[in-house]
This record gives structure tokens, sequence and C-alpha cells, in this order.
């Protein structure tokens, strides 16, 4: 292994020799065990979580990379926001950082570490350090809404974000706009054994002084709370309370007014009501049955703090009309429909909370239009568990095209197919729709499921009857049908947003527009997968409009130990993060455009026109190469100056003969040299 004077292990994995997956792994163990956690490919961050507080943050070590060029200093975040910032400034480049990595890899904490960075080094005054803070402080505000204990990580981001800072041409920052994706909303009513709902319950719940709590008829007791999980209320090291305090004053610093803090919380208080509020078996007098509310407390409790009327939300909640053009039809919903109709609610009125707080942030942050402004992306989404298909994931270089057709083929992808079945009259349900895949896919080799394992005669135990797979590039993922359409669906039986625009409270009244008689209108809304597949296209044309800097994030292990280090964890995700290809990509010096002198001199060796003597042109040479190999011709372009390359697997495929031919080499010369001895 070669060492950089001073270094462990190498510092650039373009150094590395041999280059292979477990000299690879080896390298990041090595240097993880000394706490250095930052390594670079090239330009390339890799981090690696190390689970402590290490002393290399702080405004000394800013200062000292804002000194200095990338390579000057060991690798490090601030390293890499350092160079998209001053290529930002002085290079007029718009800049985007893609961060990449598992659920706990780090992700968020990098994200912090960057904007920390920036907003140190860009410029000083009044105006611009009060525009640095409202960045800044957006942080926690969105944690405690949109982020929860999970059995991978304590403080895991449920949504995705992506956040563009805007700055003069001065490199001053102006502001900024957040966009947010998928809030995991489901966990507002539902989460697995030691997981915890949203923060912001708990903050609340333990840090409201005994006024707030009374004035929002709140117990202390997070076990009184059906919404939330009973013995998982605390987080080590997490202070709820501590956190509580943060949270009011980063809203402060926004610039929500106390006011509007009051109504947040009420709002949130109002979901935490909706879970107590109990469904009972009622029956019609024709013996159909029906449902009611078991004790009237809650709810009256719920219509005074809001300003409902109890007895509608009951029958909003009870109940649904259906319009049509001729009359309305009234419903009773049994117990199991009403509970429905209840959690639907409570999850529409925390993920459309989520959503005002994204807007609210960026009426705050938003720049005026008019001046010109460079702008610098930072995206951090959440881990491949749950975005895996979705193009930001594909590893560089990794032709995914046949999976992302079978995801998002117009008409006959999985999304497609599930948005015929959510439209399609008749008794729909998850097993509906699951058989129709099994029958369109039964022959795609990528996908997987216990009908078409039986039809091949193969049995996986593991997989069960209601799941499906899919043969990712990072391996095969299995997802469970259970509530695809409902989710797809995201339905709000209208009588529940004309109930919530009815109350008297502003801000919820607010998040339900379209429960005004004038606004509504019988069309359909998109479905969920429609609506994401739409705002990841224009994510999308935003990030290829800018210069990606790239940070991997790694997961070291299981359990969110300091010091432990599991090779295999690592190797996994080393694989689907394609590092070692990334790797190799770079090493080659990014030959996919090259001169003919560069390229020959590399490769040369690979010919007998050419090696060990060649005394015609450049071009010539570098023809005789690709010729002995059998490139194909469709893979290559002769330029002016330089031969272009179109796929890296023809690189590789140059990298492994030229080492293959090294190898040799080497024991011909050590032949020779034995013969002379
Ligand atoms: V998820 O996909 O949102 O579930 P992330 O965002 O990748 O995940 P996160 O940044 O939240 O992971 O990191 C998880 C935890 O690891 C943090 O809460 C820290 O306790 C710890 N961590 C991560 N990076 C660092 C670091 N550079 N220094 C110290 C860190 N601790
Ligand atoms: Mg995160």
């Amino acid at each position: 292994m070669t060492l950089l004077e001073g270094s462990i292990g190498v510092e650039d994995l373009v150094l590395l020799e041999p280059l292979e997956q477990e000299s690879l792994i080896k390298n990041l163990q090595l240097r993880y065990e000394n706490r250095e956690i930052y390594t670079y490919i090239g330009n390339v961050l890799v981090s690696v979580n190390p689970y402590q507080q290490l002393p290399i943050y702080g405004p000394e070590f800013i200062a000292r990379y804002w000194d200095h060029t990338f390579y000057e200093l060991k690798p490090h975040v601030y390293a890499l926001a350092n160079v998209a910032y001053q290529s930002l400034r002085d290079q007029d480049q718009d800049q985007c950082i893609l961060i990449t990595g598992e659920s706990g890899a780090g992700k968020t904490e990098a994200s912090k570490l960057v904007m920390t960075y920036v907003a140190a080094v860009c410029g000083e005054g009044e105006r611009v350090n009060s525009v640095k803070e409202q960045l800044l402080q957006s942080n926690p505000v969105l944690e405690a809404f949109g982020n929860a204990k999970t059995i991978r990580n304590n403080n895991s981001s449920r949504f995705g974000k992506y956040m563009d800072i805007e700055f003069d041409f001065k490199g001053s920052p102006l502001g900024g706009v957040i966009t947010n994706y998928l809030l995991e909303k489901s966990r507002v009513v539902k989460h697995f054994e030691g997981e915890r709902n949203f923060h912001i319950f708990y903050q609340l719940l333990a840090g409201a002084d005994p006024q707030l709590l009374k004035a929002l008829k709140l117990e202390r007791d997070t076990d009184g709370y059906a919404y939330l999980n009973p013995g998982a209320s605390r987080v080590d090291g997490m202070d709820d309370t501590a956190n509580f305090k943060t949270l009011q004053s980063a809203m402060t610093v926004i610039g929500f007014s106390k006011e509007e803090i009051r109504q947040v919380l009420e709002v949130v208080a109002l979901v935490l009501k909706l879970g107590n509020v109990e469904l009972a078996d009622e029956f019609q007098a024709n013996g159909i049955p029906a449902s009611g509310i078991r004790d009237g407390r809650g709810i009256q409790e719920i219509g005074e703090m809001v300003g409902l009327n109890s007895v509608e939300l009951e029958r909003a909640l009870c109940s649904r009309t259906v319009e049509t053009a001729k009359e309305k039809v009234v419903t009773a919903l049994n117990v199991v429909q009403a509970q429905y109709a209840r959690d639907a609610l409570a999850k529409n009125v925390y993920s459309r909370l989520f959503n005002w707080l994204v807007n609210r942030i960026n009426e705050s942050i938003e720049v005026g239009t008019g001046e010109k402004r460079k702008v610098m992306g930072v995206l951090d989404i959440y881990g491949f568990e749950i975005l895996e298909g979705i193009p930001w994931v594909k590893v560089d270089y990794f032709d995914n095209g046949i999976i992302c057709n079978l995801i998002e083929h117009n008409q006959q992808g999985i999304l497609a197919m599930l948005d015929e079945e959510c439209l399609r009259p008749g008794v729909v349900s998850d097993s509906t729709f699951l058989a129709k895949l099994n029958q369109v896919f039964s022959k795609h080799g990528h996908y997987e499921s216990k009908v078409t394992q039986n039809a091949q005669h193969q049995y996986d135990h593991s997989m069960g009857l209601s799941c499906f797979r899919i043969c990712h590039y990072a391996g095969k993922v299995t997802y469970n049908v259970n509530s695809f359409i409902d989710k797809n669906n995201d339905l709000l039986f209208r009588d529940l947003s004309q109930a919530m625009w009815k109350a008297q409270h502003p801000l919820l009244r607010s998040l339900f527009p379209e429960g005004d008689p004038k606004q509504a209108s019988l069309k359909r809304p998109p479905t969920a997968g429609v609506q994401f597949k739409g705002s990841v296209a224009i994510l999308m044309k935003n990030l290829y409009s800018k210069k990606p800097n790239y940070i991997r994030c790694i997961k070291p292990n299981e359990h969110q130990q300091r010091g432990e280090f599991s090779s295999e964890l690592v190797a996994v995700q080393a694989r689907y993060l394609g590092l070692l290809e990334n790797v190799r990509v770079r090493r080659a010096g990014y030959a996919y455009r090259q001169t003919y002198e560069s390229f020959l001199e590399r490769y040369r060796l690979l010919s007998r026109s050419t090696w060990p003597r060649w005394d015609g042109g450049d071009r010539e040479g570098v023809e005789k190469v690709l010729g002995e190999l059998s490139v194909s011709s469709e893979e290559l372009a002769f330029g002016k100056t330089k031969i272009f390359i179109r796929s890296p697997k023809t690189l590789f495929y140059l990298e492994d003969q030229r080492r293959l031919r090294i190898q040799q080499l080497a024991t011909l010369i050590q032949k020779v040299y034995r013969g002379w001895r």
C-alpha cells in the first residue's frame, strides 16, 4: 500500500494499490480506526460516520480550510464545501452538493457541515448575518417536524430535502429556497416497535411549560397517546426539552410570530388528540353497521381548541357523502372505515402542516426577484431503502434503464399500473394489483414474486405472499404491496376537508383550501406517484444545470456505535455507491476524451506494433492499439487531437488489459533476471 507522507492509508483512493474491493475497504477501515473518516476519490468525498464528536470542526478548522486548496490538507467536508463555494464565487458557476448513502450514514450531518462552512466564509455585515442565521435555523425546525427515531437512526430524516442557497455576485448570501419530498406521513399514526413518531410530539409534551400544556389540554406523559408507541418515548442522548427550546428560538429567528408558533403547536396537539378519538360500533335502525365516537370529551376538546362544531366533526368522521351531478348520498361508515378516516385526517393535517412550515420558512428566506444570483444546491435524501429506483440514487455509469422502465414506463410500468388500478371502478385491492403485476411481469428478468417463483419451481421462504421483489443494481429489494393502493390514492373524504375548512382556527383552515365549497371540483387530484414523478423531474432538471460535488456517506455498523467497523456492511455500501468503478474511471484519467498522445502513452504496451517502440504519429498509434484489441468502432470517435470513448466499460476493459500486460511483463523481467544470475 502506498503511504502518503504523514497520512494513514491513502488519502485519495486513486492512489490505491492493488486496486481491488478488498484493499479499498481495508484502506477505509485503517483510516477509520485512526479516526480519519474522510477519504477522497479525486474530488469525490467519501465519509464514514464516526458516531462521535471529532475535534476537526469549528472556526479554527474552517479558517484553515479556507486558506488552503483542495489537496493541501487532509480530506475534509470543509475542503469540498470550500471548492464548491470558491468556484461559485470566482468562476460564476452554480454548484450542487449531492449527498448519498443509506439511512444513518451521515448525510444530514454532512449537509449541515457544508451549510455551516459556507455560512462562516461567505461575508459579513448585519443583513448578511441575519440571512445566514435564518438559513441555518431552518434545520432545527425541519428536523423537529420531519425527523424521527427509527431502528437505524435516532435522528432519521423522514423526508427528502433540497435546498438552494442563493448568493449575490460578490458571494454574499441573499437567501434560499427549500423543497421537501415525500414526508413519511404514515408515521403519524403508526410506527414500528422501538421507533418514535416525529420528534415534535415528544418535544412539545416534554418541553411545554405547565401553562402551555394546560392551555392545549395535554398531559405530559406520552403513554396516554395512542399515536405514540408506549415505552419508546426516550432516546439516549437526545434532550427533547432542550430541543423544544431550540425549536422555539429557531422559529423566532426565522420570523414566525408568537401567534403563528402557538397555532402550529395547537395543530400538533390536535393530531395527538385525534389519535385518542375512539370509535365504537353502532347500528342503524335497519341493522346496517355504523359507527360513533365512544367518549365525546376528546372531540369536544378538539372542537373548542380549533373552533369547530364537534357534532359536525363527528359526522364527518363517521359518514361519507358522495355527490353525483343529481344528488347527495350520505352513507354511514363502519368502525374500520371510520378509523381509517380518522387516521387519514391526522396524516393529512400533519403533512399539510409540514408543507406549510416549509412554505412559511421560504417566505422568510426567499430572495426578491430582479437580482442576478448564483446558486448552491444541497440535496439530502433519505436512505436507499425508500428511494431505490428513483434516478438520483442511480449509481454513475450503471445502466439503470431496464429498472427505470420496469418502474416508470408510461403504460406498462409499476407506477402506471398502480395509478390505473386506483382509477378502476369495482373491487380493487392491493392483492388485485399484485396479481396484475405478476401477470404482466411473469417473465421479466428483474421481477420476482412468490407466484413467478412457483412457476419456475423455485422457493424462497423469505418472501411473503403479498410481496414482490425488484433486482436493483444495489441488490434485491422486497416490496410489500400492503396499503400501496391507499398510499397512492391518499384520499381524504371530502366531508373531512370541508369540516376542517369550517374551523375558526386560521392555520388549520388554511391547510384545507379544497374544503371551501366554492373550490370543490369533481376533478381527481393527481395520485402520489404522479406528483412525485413530476417533482423529481423538476429536481433533475435543476441539478443538471449545476456543477455537481459528491459526498458518499457510509455507515460503518448497524448499532450506531463509535469505533466499530463491519467490513461486510461497508463492502455492500461501497458496491452500490460504485466506489471502485469511480476510482477506476478517475484513474484512467477520465479517458472519455483524451489526447492521442497521453492515451498512447498509457496504453501502447497493449499492442505489438506500438510496444516497445513506436515511431509513427500518435493518432496512428492509438488506432493500432484499439484495432489490435478489437474495440468496436461504435465505441470510438476520432477527434482532431483527441480520442473519444463512449462507455466506461471500454475503459475498464482497457485498464484490465493494461494490468494483465504489466503483470506479464513483470514475470518476464523476473525470468530474464533469473536467467542472468
Ligand atoms: V437518514 O437517511 O436521514 O436516516 P442520515 O441523514 O444519512 O440518515 P445522519 O446525518 O442523521 O444520517 O447521521 C446519523 C447520526 O450519526 C447523527 O445523528 C450523528 O449522531 C452521527 N453522525 C453522522 N455524521 C457525523 C459526524 N460527521 N460527526 C459526528 C456524526 N457524528
Ligand atoms: Mg438524514
